[in-house]
């Protein structure tokens, strides 16, 4: 059996975790021979549900799972964490302009950027799930500045999940034997899935080719892009299983390697494409050795720029609204930093928790 590694889960009381830590619990992270430790953050009127939560983990006996910690203040959920999910955020309430989201998720996100900073691992992979989960990893990313930008990433994977399943069912096609699928930008209404660089695997056709058209663009696109609300309007609640499993198969690719498959992933922009530098955007990535490389010299037609400029506008536009909130940016933060040593972690028993 490997050490033990240590997971921080935020929002771990809510509806996306209440899928998610079963599968971190079972394994489907890093695989069925790597224990782990579930350090589980909420706000303080959260605690009780977390702690039924929590009890029911205890109930699954899962035998990965080395220990969990319940705790209401970054500081102390993130101590030597390996890998953060932060799930938790504020949700837009009646009345509530853009703004206001923006800002109140701003004070969450600086608060835990300066925590992870302070506290975790510096080998530490964070994924932001809570929206606006774009702009909100930027923050996280800003208020931590001892730890390199491409550590931190934004999920957009549920809208390249989405991508591949729809266009499987349309073709009567396996997901599985889709490549090439990837979805660029925010995510939010103005994502572009892009579908130009897809084709079915063993066959050298692009899919773009046979595609109809008028379909792509005027029904699969906004489809894609508004498939949130859809799932509200049948369900009566907003997606959780399907996050969850997009948010594991987030940090799989990233952590173990995505076999050569292209993924879509929240990250820092390095000017490639054309994409303003220092924003978290949607990019087609392949994974290996722990590490994403954004995939380079795809080709795009005028279609293609006009809506990845057009999500690019709404993250300049978002990081602009909380720019007053964003501490400068240091030659560390772009330029690298050097990791720590990985911290020995310190070890909790299940039944001195819950
Ligand atoms: P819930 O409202 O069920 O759960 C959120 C939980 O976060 C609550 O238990 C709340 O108490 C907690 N929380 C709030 N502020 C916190 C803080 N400062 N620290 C720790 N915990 C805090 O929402 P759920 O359905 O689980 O969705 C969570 C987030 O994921 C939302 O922001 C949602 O919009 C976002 N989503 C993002 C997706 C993506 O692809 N990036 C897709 C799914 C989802 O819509």
């Amino acid at each position: 059996m490997k050490q033990p590694v240590r997971i921080a889960v935020t929002g771990a009381a809510g509806n996306i975790s209440y899928s998610l830590l079963f599968k971190l619990a079972a394994g489907e992270l890093l695989g069925p021979d790597q224990p782990v430790i579930l350090q589980l953050l909420e706000i303080p009127q959260a605690m009780n549900k977390l702690t039924g939560v929590a009890k029911e983990l205890q109930d699954c006996a899962f035998p990965l799972v080395h220990g969990i910690s319940l705790h209401d203040h970054p500081m102390d959920a993130f101590r030597h964490v390996n890998y953060a999910l932060l799930v938790g955020s504020r949700p837009r309430t009646k009345g509530m302009e853009r703004a206001d989201l923006l800002e109140s998720n701003a004070k969450i996100f600086s608060e835990q950027g300066r925590a992870l900073n302070a506290v975790a691992s510096h080998d530490i992979k964070a994924l932001v799930v809570g929206n606006p989960a774009n702009t909100n990893c930027l923050i996280l990313a800003r208020n931590a500045p001892d730890i390199h930008p491409s550590q931190f990433s934004s999920m957009i994977r549920l809208d390249h999940n989405r991508s591949k399943g729809i266009l499987g069912g349309k073709l009567g096609i396996n997901p599985a034997d889709l490549e090439g699928v990837c979805v660029w930008g925010n995510h939010s209404p103005t994502m572009y899935p892009d579908l130009h660089h897809a084709y079915v695997l063993e066959d050298d056709e692009p899919i773009i080719k046979h595609l109809d058209q008028n379909w792509y663009h005027q029904e699969f696109t906004p489809k894609i892009q508004k498939r949130g609300a859809e799932i509200i309007e049948w369900r009566g609640l907003s997606s959780a299983a399907s996050a969850a499993q997009a948010a594991i198969d987030h940090m799989h690719d990233w952590v173990l390697g995505s076999d050569g498959s292209i993924v879509s992933m929240g990250v820092i922009s390095d000017g490639s494409y054309g994409i303003a530098k220092g924003i978290y955007y949607g990019f087609p990535v392949i994974c290996e050795f722990g590490r994403y490389q954004i995939v380079r010299n795809l080709s795009i037609n005028d279609y293609g720029l006009s809506m990845m400029k057009n999500t690019e506008k709404e993250l300049l536009d978002e990081r602009q609204a909380v720019a007053h909130l964003l501490p400068e940016e240091t030659e560390a933060l772009m330029d690298g930093v050097s990791f720590e040593e990985h911290r020995d972690p310190i070890y909790y028993r299940a039944d001195q928790i819950c």
